[in-house]
């Protein structure tokens, strides 16, 4: 009995996952309850999340999950991708479909709120990176008629679970509204732009209770009353920064899902001109930790290719790529151009032409220029941090679904010039996990669930293969430097 069961649900921008985290006082394992795909649905109106399916995937997944522990989960825990939302009527239904954050709505909108609030006075004040999509921007858009709260993505799942609300703080701190020195709400921003603060529930903290399974939860599920909910950290780079298994200070990470997320774990925030004019954002991490990083267009350039691809089985396309000359033409992977969906391989073959490089053709060709932008991205982020925050560091985790490519970790490592160890895969689901068992006092503080981590999940090492100056040279083709 010493062992507890906890169950994960990770919503990413591909798919969600419920997984079953065994803790014991020195052990932890990861299984795999449910997965389902999260598939995107342009409507008229334009792109949507389809929440019903993946609250229903939820469901399904606390069923498997129960079985796999005789119907007796210890908690359940949440995190999802961030920034988006549902809002409520004054009865608690919701008013609508979230809206996707590739929707084009917010086009335009950044630049009429900075007309308000100076863009530097918005970064010195919220720390957050200009992506068109941050909650703030999308709040601006929207028609808020009749909406009287506004329930985060993990945080209305949550409230569907439980009937109890709440805001919980690694998520908010995307939103564009929190200081991240308070780690508060920044209300002076809300006043200024017009955001209703009210709209918000309260901030929860990771750890803490989010109430129970209602009981119609417990009877479709087949799950034994009564399971708490914890709040984890239910922004999913945050979950996935958590489980990182380093130890010391001096790591970068690169969390690689659809997104690459590359940055440094610091204890306080960046906040200069140099930083914003990088477009470094600082968002909020565990144990008064930030989180400062970059967004990176990620696998979603590849994701999108295979889509109009007609799906080739993915192994095959990366050995084909493995088999294409380095670095022939890069384009720039943390450029928002590529945001929206659509027509990705003529995207990028677009971009090559324009920077004067070879365009690649085949889907080999191509994947093959994804990954070398995507690595050389990594460096470029990984190297700025360092700088701009003062913090360098001597190794490089990758953790995420890009940990089963091993041509993105190796050329993620030529690139940097540093060792990388790549694992775990599910750093999201462990990161939930340790927050559930910590808050049950199964596991101690960070740097104990990391040391955990070390000794418990496979881990693989990639040495940086020389030559950095041909990476250097391919990001001059880009910046012209
Ligand atoms: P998200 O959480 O954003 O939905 P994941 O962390 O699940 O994303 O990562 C998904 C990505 O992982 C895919 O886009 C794909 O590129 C990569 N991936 C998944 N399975 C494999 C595999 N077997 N081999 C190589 N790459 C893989
Ligand atoms: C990754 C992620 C990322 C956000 C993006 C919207 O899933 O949460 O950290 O910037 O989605």
């Amino acid at each position: 009995a010493s062992v507890k069961s906890y169950a994960a649900v990770d919503l990413g921008a591909s798919s969600g996952r419920v997984m079953v985290g065994r803790v014991g006082p020195d052990s932890l394992e990861l299984s795999e309850a449910h997965r389902f795909v999260n598939r995107p649905v342009r409507v008229p109106e334009g792109l949507r999340w389809d929440i019903l399916s993946l609250y229903g995937g939820v469901l399904d997944g606390l069923k498997a999950a129960g079985a796999h522990c005789g119907g007796a989960l210890d908690s359940v825990g949440i995190d999802s991708w961030a920034v988006d939302y549902g809002l409520l009527d004054a009865d608690g239904a919701l008013l609508g479909n979230p809206v996707h954050y590739r929707d084009s709505r917010t086009e335009g909108v950044a630049q009429k709120v900075w007309a308000t609030v100076p863009a530097p006075e918005l970064y010195a004040a919220t720390g957050l990176q200009y992506a068109p999509f941050n909650t703030l921007y999308q709040l601006v858009a929207d028609e808020l008629l009749g909406a009287r709260r506004l329930l985060l993505v993990p945080d209305l799942l949550t409230y569907w679970l439980t009937g109890e609300q709440g805001t919980e703080l690694t998520n908010a701190s995307t939103t564009q509204l929190i200081d991240p020195r308070t780690r508060g709400w920044s209300y002076d921003i809300a006043s200024r732009v017009g955001i209703d603060l009210g709209l918000f529930a309260p901030l929860r903290q990771p750890g803490d209770p989010a109430g129970l399974l209602r009981p119609e939860v417990l009877e479709e599920t087949g799950l034994r009353g009564p399971v708490p909910v914890t709040a984890v950290g239910s922004h999913d780079t945050a979950s996935a920064v958590a489980a990182v298994p380093a130890s010391g200070e001096r790591f970068a990470y690169i969390c690689t899902g659809t997104w690459s997320l590359a940055g440094l774990e610091l204890d306080a925030p960046v906040l200069t001109e140099e930083s914003r004019a990088a477009n470094f954002t600082n968002e909020l991490g565990l144990d008064g930790t930030v989180r400062y990083l970059r967004n990176i267009m990620g696998l979603w350039l590849l994701q999108e290719c295979v889509r109009v691809w007609g799906d080739p089985d993915l192994g095959e396309l990366l050995s084909a790529a493995a088999e294409v000359p380095a670095l022939r033409s890069v384009v720039d992977a943390g450029d928002a151009a590529f945001l929206a969906p659509g027509r990705m391989p003529e995207r990028i073959a677009e971009a090559c032409r324009a920077s004067g490089q070879p365009v690649p053709g085949s889907p080999a060709e191509v994947t093959r220029c994804i990954l070398d932008s995507l690595a050389l991205a990594h460096r470029k982020a990984v190297e700025e941090a360092q700088r701009l925050a003062d913090h360098p560091v001597d190794v490089v985790h990758v953790v995420g679904g890009g940990t089963r490519n091993a041509l993105l970790c190796q050329l993620t490592a030529d690139a940097c010039g540093l060792p990388v160890v790549a694992g775990p895969t599910e750093a999201a689901a462990l990161g939930n996990v340790l927050v559930q068992a910590r808050a049950h006092g199964l596991v101690g503080d960070l740097a104990s669930g990391r040391e955990l981590l070390t000794r418990t999940q496979p881990l693989t090492r990639y040495e940086p293969r020389g030559d950095t100056a041909r990476w250097r040279e391919a990001q001059s083709r880009l910046t012209g430097a």
